[in-house]
């Protein structure tokens, strides 16, 4: 008998339990464990049917990720299944939890399913860069249709019990014990002698001849640059068009494909890098957090307001201060319109909003703050002003309490040193929009207590964020690194390179719009502030004025005004061509004399990422950043770099350090700009022929 699935009989009944915590994943032991427990309950003559249910807190959540890209062992998941479908006697499977890919796809070679009502059903393997690959794309479509299974493998978004029997994948919802509840309807089963179902013998009915080309089509924006998707397409394109067994076949073609593609690497490499992020190196598991039950928030403006939703959505209640009463009624009313949008896309419904919108408190006066267990600071990106307002948090809050500081940019530790208790103050960097951004990148000063950084970091999830733990530098990591690129980007123009060609190559390599957009869409004057205020506060380091800067003086701050890099037609976030920008640019090379040259696209995006893959190994280099993959999830939650690339580091891994490097010397040698001399790390990583991820 296997360690991780055993066979019993309860009357006449057999039952297999898998038991591979945490989530039952169908490793090699398991897939062994069950062919053998399958043939014990096959060769009992007192079992008149079987049930196959999972221990712990879930049904299989899908293949063993961690064995892919290893040498397969037999048997395979396709094996087992198969076996259950050609079985002899009806086989039941009984879901709990959450039931993923090859998990749901075990069920799918059962006869029957029933299950929990809290428990989902899905194949998310497009998430990884794959697809359904033990029969899923075959047996789905002649369960449910070829247009709801398409739905529902490209999405790759688990259902629930409820919709789940509404589509007939669930033949029965099971009240209470759920394995009593297996047992009594398979008992039923064999009373009315039930037929055996094998999908493999369904034929799929018929679909409309342009379901595939317009699904296809449908897809092809939102998809881009992604593989898997399209491969899911032609597998159940293959369901409808050939045989169960040539569908298998091609199946198990276009899972191979992916398997070995660098989109599924990169995809897998960012699936167990979202969940290391939360494992901080060098901090206990067992680290002490403090109780978070309520918040206060100072600030009602767009980012204060975007803030409270997460705490209000994750049922935590919130007081809010403001300054004045109309910036309250501002925020609040904010508030309630974005959430009516979500409830108008039936994201939520509206007793959610008024539930939500109940936890809501404003005030004020900062005196009503003094039961608060979190205070997160969300004013004006101002050094003197994110003081006066921690000098005054210091006088109120409660002894216990965490004071954060939504800063985007500016000194925690100088911001934590105009209080008593640097202890207790922490960055909690929330991106714009905040209720709809999953990035949180947590930023610890020098003084902050274990339990401070523990507590932030668990309360990412609870609140739906992604929480990366990094240190305090200006920018911390992302901004650190998307300034850099940035500069970049408006010295390509400066040199010959428009705003629009710049924009199309890193759009065309896969992030959701380019620099200049972007900035558009962050507001000229946000950028040009933050530079006005080095100008006057740091002199040393003052960055040169340009032509951003005249966009930005003339009032073009972007889409708020409709006009900065680019044009904006009115309601329509479209950038177009800017004759008004393009002067300003050649006025800004007359007055440099730079002649401007034909600048390639190969150029401009290596510029534009090497620049960033330097500043990320400086990053690491300094601490700020504990690991490669820290940067890497910054980037993919934060700015939308593309996760079929994996993020920023995965992706220079990938192209290769050497390569890398030896641009960034010839840059280095061409301009002599202290961006470009190459990150000791780099060197020494390029030296050892190792990589990021091998640190
Ligand atoms: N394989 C290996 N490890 C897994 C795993 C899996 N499928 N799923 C989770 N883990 C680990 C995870 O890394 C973490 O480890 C721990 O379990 C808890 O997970 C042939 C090709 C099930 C909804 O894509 O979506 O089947 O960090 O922190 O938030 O067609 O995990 O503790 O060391 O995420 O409660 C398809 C992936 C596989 C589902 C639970 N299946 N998993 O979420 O816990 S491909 C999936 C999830 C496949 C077949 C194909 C979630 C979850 P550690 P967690 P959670």
């Amino acid at each position: 008998m296997s360690e991780v699935v055993s066979y019993r009989r309860v009357d006449d009944i057999g039952v297999l339990v898998i038991n591979n915590p945490p989530v039952n994943a169908l490793s090699h032991a398991v897939r062994e464990g069950l062919l053998v427990a399958l043939e014990q309950g096959l060769a009992d003559d007192q079992a008149r049917a079987l049930v196959i249910i999972g221990g712990g807190r879930t049904f299989p959540a899908g293949a063993d990720i961690k064995e892919f890209g290893q040498a397969p062992k037999s048997p395979s998941l396709p094996e087992v299944i198969d076996r259950i479908e050609a079985a002899d006697k009806l086989i039941i499977a009984a879901v709990h939890g959450t039931a993923l890919g090859g998990g749901m796809e075990i069920t799918l070679g059962c006869d029957y399913r029933v299950a929990r009502a809290d428990a989902r059903m899905g194949l998310p393997e497009v998430h990884l860069g794959l697809l359904p690959g033990a029969g899923g794309t075959q047996r789905l479509p002649r369960l449910i249709g070829a247009k709801a299974a398409l739905e529902m493998i490209v999405e790759g978004k688990p259902a629930k019990a409820a919709k789940l029997y509404e589509a007939g994948i669930l033949d029965d919802i099971i009240d209470g014990d759920l394995e009593a509840g297996a047992l009594a309807f398979a008992r039923k089963l064999a009373d009315d002698n039930a037929p055996a179902r094998p999908l493999c013998q369904r034929a799929v009915s018929a679909v409309k001849d342009s379901l595939f080309a317009d699904f296809r089509a449908g897809i092809e924006k939102k998809k881009r640059g992604f593989l898997a998707p399209f491969h899911c397409i032609e597998a159940v394109r293959a369901a409808v068009e050939r045989d169960f067994d040539a569908g298998v076949a091609c199946e198990r073609e276009l899972f191979a494909e992916l398997l070995s593609s660098p989109e599924s690497a990169a995809q897998r490499h960012v699936f167990f890098a979202e969940r290391e992020v939360a494992k901080v190196p060098g901090r206990a598991k067992d680290t002490p957090k403090r109780d978070i039950q309520q918040v206060g928030i100072i600030g009602a403006g767009t980012m204060g307001g975007g803030i409270a939703m997460n705490f209000l959505s994750a049922g935590i209640p919130v007081t809010m201060v403001e300054m004045k009463q109309e910036a309250l009624d501002r925020g609040v009313s904010l508030i309630r319109k974005n959430y009516e949008a979500t409830a108008k896309k039936e994201r939520m419904t509206s007793e959610q909003v008024e539930k939500a919108m109940a936890k809501l408190s404003t005030t004020l006066s900062y005196d009503d703050l003094g039961d608060a267990d979190l205070i997160i600071e969300a004013v004006f990106e101002s050094m003197k002003v994110k003081k006066q307002v921690f000098a005054e948090l210091d006088r109120v809050a409660k002894k216990s309490a965490i004071l954060a500081t939504n800063t985007s940019t500016l000194d925690v530790d100088e911001i934590a040193n105009a209080t008593s208790r640097p202890q207790d103050v922490v960055g909690m960097h929330f991106f714009s929009p905040a209720n709809v951004m999953k990035l949180l990148e947590n930023v610890r000063g020098k003084a902050t207590a274990d339990d401070v950084a523990a507590t932030v970091m668990d309360l990412s999830r609870r609140i739906g964020k992604v929480g990366v733990m990094v240190g305090v530098c200006h920018g911390f990591v992302g901004n650190r690194i998307l300034h850099k690129r940035q500069e970049q980007a408006v010295q390509l123009v400066n040199e010959g390179a428009t705003p629009d060609q710049v924009d199309r190559v890193l759009h065309d390599f896969g992030l959701p719009m380019g620099p200049f957009a972007m900035a558009d869409l962050a507001g000229l004057d946000v950028g040009w502030r933050i530079r006005e205020d080095i100008r006057e506060n740091d002199p040393d380091n003052a960055p040169e004025r340009n032509w951003m800067d005249a966009l930005a003086e003339a009032e073009r701050w972007g889409q708020k005004t409709g006009a900065g890099v680019f044009e904006y037609a009115e309601g329509d976030r479209t950038p177009r061509r800017s004759e008004v920008a393009h002067a300003e640019i050649e006025a800004y090379r007359a007055a440099q004399n730079i002649s401007p040259r034909d600048i390639d696209d190969t150029e401009i995006l290596e510029r534009c990422l090497y620049v960033m893959v330097n500043e990320g190994a400086r990053i690491l280099e300094e601490g700020i950043a504990a690991r490669a993959l820290d940067i890497d999830i910054v980037w993919i939650y934060g700015y939308g770099f593309p996760v079929y690339r994996g993020g920023l580091m995965f992706w220079a891994d990938q192209v290769g350090l050497s390569t890398i490097l030896e641009r960034i010397r010839s840059f280095h040698v061409e301009t002599g700009a202290e961006v470009w001399k190459p990150a000791p790390l780099l060197e020494r990583l390029v030296a050892e022929n190792s990589r990021f991820a091998d640190l």
